[in-house]
């Protein structure tokens, strides 16, 4: 277990690995325009060890207090140990990581109802998860309209925000055994805004100095987000806005035009880049265009927000969390209009050196510099017409550009649905052949790859290491947000991939016409695996527990608060969960001990930190294997090496 203090050993920036961006980045430097390239060579302070391991408290003016694990001199003048200190801050990063799927969830609960009471264009478009969503939250369907359910269901979820006791209705999606677990442990959330509130007060100064006890908070936190606020938001934006279906576009700078109004949507919630995409067909923008000199608009999307663009839409996605501001930096964009969520302050900057315009659209987050435009569900179309205006009217300033010819064909849009249905037929949908499958050895068990891109580390082949690695070994792989189109940049979304899949993997891929890589959405769409191991769990023959299934989940280039919810969640559900590079509580060996061993007595999942991406898929794939041998269902089979030459085949 290492407990070692990870140093960096790469002070210089280790860039981006994708030559299209690296040859943006380097013109962009020569014409005196900063990125995070130039923020982290120029950095003052490297940094330190206390924050990087979990063991600095501020939660008081008496501090900050830094402690060392061991020294008794170094606990906090309050008395705090490294340990309490390590779990409060653990679970402070699970707050504010749920926090922001919670408000994304409740922002789709008040964009569903105004759309059910007609006071927005949006309309309900997948009636079919309407009616099994009602269902669950006993809301009747019979004789009623559409609208009229989606009212009341509007209303049942919205309450459970402020609900304050009983359970949170998608927990029941869970298989049995571990709703029963969990009602033993006593984690199972009471309502959604509640576990965040409990996280801030246990950890005020005094409160919780229990580390095991902040950690349980921290459970029931993180599954209010997973089994909560995110799969709420999930399957809201989908009744709203469609339930994904396989389609094909296209990823990476390239997709942006040269001849086209380019307008980049950028943060996460669906419902700006839904209304853009709108607008930006209807004859009378595309004329505005054409009477600049464009040929009309082109869409493009930056992390989670184009995910669920490229998910429902086949919006192309131009970046990921690192490629921001390189989208930028291309001189193509005539704005950018972001909402909420990874979007760095330093794009106010790169605009301003372009004749970009970086717009805000959400109350909850302004940046200087940017010009604001609230963007109000109920005035959507009228809003997503204004800021396309507002871009149109910009084209004519730009000045040279450089848009690298590179993009990468992908096909994206695996719902949990897709899946079964792609898997199954078309007549009965069904995981039982990914259950045999997976039972006969053809696919060795199923990785999620998942989460942020990172400027720490060479961002982008960090996860296409680990996933290739996955699939040689026949792992069938899930991903989603960034991971997912680092995957995208690499050609892995591409049935074709199937060539650089393990044999029997190659085999399902080939005979069903899928990659062996799983595009299936944004950050809030985790919830669509959560689902899909429920779903393996029920078809049977693999346990009766997601902890039982052979599979396991990483975060190879983690940096968000985000991230850390996702990964709670999933270990209490039973995952095994590595996440890359670094590991917030290595400051205090009592608690990374927990979460990297105990807290597998107690969920049958656990957490492990590793920076090479080989060894993480080996690690994986060693937890796959351990599943199935207790599952008595593991074949002989050799751990596959990805060598050079398949490397170089894609
Ligand atoms: O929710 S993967 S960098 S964009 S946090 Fe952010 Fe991480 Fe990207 Fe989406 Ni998720
Ligand atoms: Fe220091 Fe305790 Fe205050 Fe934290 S709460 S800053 S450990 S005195």
């Amino acid at each position: 277990m290492p407990r070692k203090i990870i140093p960096f050993t790469k002070p210089e920036c280790p860039g981006i690995f994708c030559e299209a961006c690296t040859s943006v980045l380097e013109e962009a430097a020569k014409d005196g325009v900063k990125t995070y390239v130039q923020r982290m060579e120029n950095r003052a302070i490297e940094p330190c060890l206390f924050g990087q391991g979990g063991t600095c408290c501020r939660n008081c003016s008496m501090g900050p207090c830094m402690m060392i694990d061991n020294v008794p001199e170094s606990i906090g003048i309050c008395g705090a140990t490294p340990a309490t200190v390590a779990a409060r801050n653990f679970v402070r990063m699970v707050a504010a990581g749920a926090a922001a799927h919670m408000d994304h969830g409740r922002e789709t609960a008040f964009t569903f109802l105004a759309a059910a009471k007609g006071e927005s264009p949006y309309e309900i478009k997948d009636e079919k998860k309407l009616h099994f969503i009602a269902d669950l939250y006993k809301v009747k369907t019979e004789g009623r309209s559409k609208e009229d359910i989606a009212v009341e269901l509007g209303q049942k979820v919205l309450a459970e925000f402020g609900q304050q006791e009983g359970a949170l209705v998608m927990t029941s999606r869970a298989p049995a055994k571990r709703q029963a677990l969990w009602k033993k442990l006593g984690v199972i959330p009471r309502g959604v805004d509640r576990e965040v509130v409990e996280i801030m007060h246990r950890t005020h100064m005094g409160t919780d100095q229990d580390y095991k006890n902040l950690i349980f908070q921290g459970t029931r936190c993180a599954l209010a987000d997973g089994w909560g606020a995110s799969m709420i938001a999930t399957e809201l934006q989908d009744v709203l806005f469609g339930t994904p279906v396989p389609l094909r576009t296209v990823v990476n700078l390239g997709c942006l035009s040269e001849d086209h109004v380019n307008i980049v949507v950028h943060g996460h919630e669906p419902q700006v880049p839904e209304a853009m995409a709108i607008v930006a067909q209807e004859p009378e923008i595309v004329a505005a265009a054409k009477k600049v000199g464009a040929q009309g608009i082109n869409l493009a999307g930056v992390c989670c927000s184009g995910a669920e663009a490229l998910m429902r839409r086949g919006i192309p996605i131009a970046g990921g969390f690192v490629q921001q501001e390189v989208v930028l930096a291309t001189g193509a964009v005539e704005a950018m209009v972001v909402d909420v969520q990874c979007i760095m302050q330093g794009l106010s900057d790169v605009a301003q050196s372009y004749h970009t315009e970086l717009i805000t659209t959400s109350p909850r987050a302004k940046i200087p510099g940017a010009t604001h435009l609230e963007f109000d569900h109920h005035h959507a179309l009228e809003n997503a017409r204004e800021l396309t205006l507002r871009a149109i009217g910009r084209f004519k300033e730009r000045k040279k550009t450089h848009i690298p010819d590179r993009k990468m064909d992908v096909v994206a849009g695996f719902s949990h649905e897709t899946i079964n249905h792609m898997l199954g037929g078309t007549f009965r949908a069904s995981y039982r052949p990914l259950n045999d499958n997976i039972i006969n050895g053809r696919i060795r068990g199923v990785g999620a790859v998942v989460g942020c891109d990172s400027c720490r580390v060479e961002s982008g082949k960090v996860h296409t290491t680990v996933v290739k690695e996955l699939i040689a070994n026949s792992v069938l792989v899930l991903v989603t947000g960034c991971a997912a189109t680092a995957c995208g940049r690499e050609g892995l979304l591409r049935p074709e991939a199937a060539e650089l899949a393990g044999p029997g993997l190659r085999e399902v891929c080939e005979t069903v016409g899928m990659p062996p890589v799983l595009h299936m959405g944004s950050c809030v769409d985790n919830s669509r695996i959560l689902i899909a191991a429920a779903e393996i769990v029920k078809e049977g023959g693999l346990g009766d527990d997601i902890s039982q299934i052979p599979g396991a989940g990483c975060a190879p280039e983690w940096m968000s608060e985000k991230a850390i919810s996702i990964g709670q969640y999933c270990v209490t559900s039973g995952f095994y969960v590595v996440f890359g590079r670094t590991f917030p509580t290595t400051g205090s060996k009592e608690v990374t001990d927990y979460l990297f061993k105990d807290i597998e007595q107690e969920y049958g999942g656990k957490w492990a930190v590793e920076e090479d991406a080989t060894k993480m898929a080996q690690m994986m794939i060693q937890a796959i294997d351990k599943k199935r041998e207790a599952l008595g269902i593991q074949q002989k089979k050799e751990r596959v090496l990805f060598d050079m030459a398949m490397r170089r085949e894609l």
